[in-house]
């Protein structure tokens, strides 16, 4: 009785918390509209809104399963316990019983039937849905820990931060996404607009997504592709379409000479910066890091591990490994002149 009561107890104390924290996290989340938290119960775009609700469906059958046989497991236990004067007595022996066994049999496989026809259905509707001829198509390229997002018919690439137009289920504008990886696997994940999909070398996988009301909406890469995996995040900011256009009006946008900053941008043309990153209108235009033509346009650098701020950029500069230990971006030793000379001009790149 002892370990029973401590058992019970010590369950309680270690499932409470966790409860209480995911219920309030779950209403928490779903109520306000703010980018800082994800939440997988709170989805916004077709895809994972079936992903969602089929899960539920799972969740549903399972609980129905869970209960039942708890019930019957507690009243054999309670019914059938020991009791005084049982001991060195047989309890009845039974050998077999047809309906008992085609019960068990039957049921079990009605449920995986239904599951799997569910799971079909799901997968069918995501995986094979039309593509509409005002879907945007953007190629996104998972590299070592940072994304790159092409978009091929609007002639805009960047990094990290993608931006996509809502879309109005009365006019949708779906994004197509064609996942491709520059070196190893990774998993393209913002729980709220769509399920996992992997990025893997030499082959191209395809998702979409049509998120339902603009905002930001947080992801992570979710499959473990070195040191830094875990600083391998996603931001999807969805737009309104006026916004949205004078996102791709801004991006299209060659980038102006700025005698001020001359000094800045003969550092970066004359050191190795140009070999793993472009500017238009530069003579860089290496592609191993992320373009920096319109560095300025985006919130954080490599991939959320900072805030875009002077700072951040010039520590980034200096020593990447000061922001993302183990970074792909080597430490330059740049002088401190050139290194200032160097983030005046990368803060003109609107
Ligand atoms: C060997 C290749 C290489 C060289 C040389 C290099 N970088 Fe990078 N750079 C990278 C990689 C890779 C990243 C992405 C790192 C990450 O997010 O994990 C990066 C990221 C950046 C970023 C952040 C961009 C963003 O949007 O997140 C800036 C800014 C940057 N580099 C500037 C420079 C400058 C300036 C130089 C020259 C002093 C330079 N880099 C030299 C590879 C390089
Ligand atoms: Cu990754």
């Amino acid at each position: 009785m002892e370990r029973v009561k401590k058992l019970i107890t010590v369950t309680t104390l270690r499932i409470f918390p966790f409860l209480f924290w995911f219920v309030t996290n779950a209403a928490a989340n779903s109520s306000s509209h703010s980018p800082d938290l994800t939440n997988i119960f709170a989805p916004e775009s077709t895809p994972a809104k079936s992903i969602f609700d089929f899960s539920m469906f799972v969740l549903a059958i399972t609980g129905i399963i869970f209960v039942v046989v708890c019930t019957l497991l507690i009243y054999a236990v309670l019914k059938f316990r020991g009791k005084p004067g049982d001991a060195g007595s047989e309890p009845a022996q039974v050998y077999g019983s047809t309906q008992i066994e085609l019960a068990w049999t039957v049921i079990p496989v009605l449920i995986v039937v239904v599951l799997f026809l569910a799971t079909a259905r799901v997968i069918h509707a995501i995986q094979d849905a039309p593509k509409p001829a005002t879907a945007l198509e953007v190629t996104v390229i998972g590299h070592q820990f940072w994304w790159e997002f092409r978009y091929p018919k609007l002639g805009i690439v960047t990094a990290n931060e993608l931006h996509i137009p809502v879309s109005d289920p009365a006019h949708p504008t779906p994004t197509f996404l064609q996942l491709l990886s520059a070196d190893t696997d990774h998993s393209f994940w913002v729980p709220q607009l769509g399920g996992k999909t992997d990025l893997i070398p030499n082959r191209v996988n395809e998702m979409w997504m049509d998120p339902h009301r603009p905002g930001v909406f947080l992801g992570q890469c979710a499959q473990y592709c070195g040191v830094q995996h875990a600083k391998m995040l996603l931001r999807v900011s969805v737009d309104t379409p006026q916004d949205f256009q004078a996102w791709v009006h801004a991006q299209q946008q060659a980038t102006h000479d700025d005698a001020a900053v001359i000094a800045g941008r003969r550092v970066f043309e004359t050191t190795a910066c140009i070999n793993c990153h472009t500017i238009s209108g530069t003579a860089g235009n290496g592609r191993f890091g992320p373009d920096l033509t319109h560095l300025m346009s985006r919130q954080t650098i490599a991939s959320g591990a900072a805030e875009n701020t002077t700072e951040k950029l010039r520590l980034w500069i200096r020593n990447p490994d000061a922001v993302k230990p183990g970074s792909l971006m080597p430490a330059m030793n740049l002088s401190d002149t050139d290194v200032d000379a160097l983030v005046s001009y990368l803060e003109t790149l609107h």
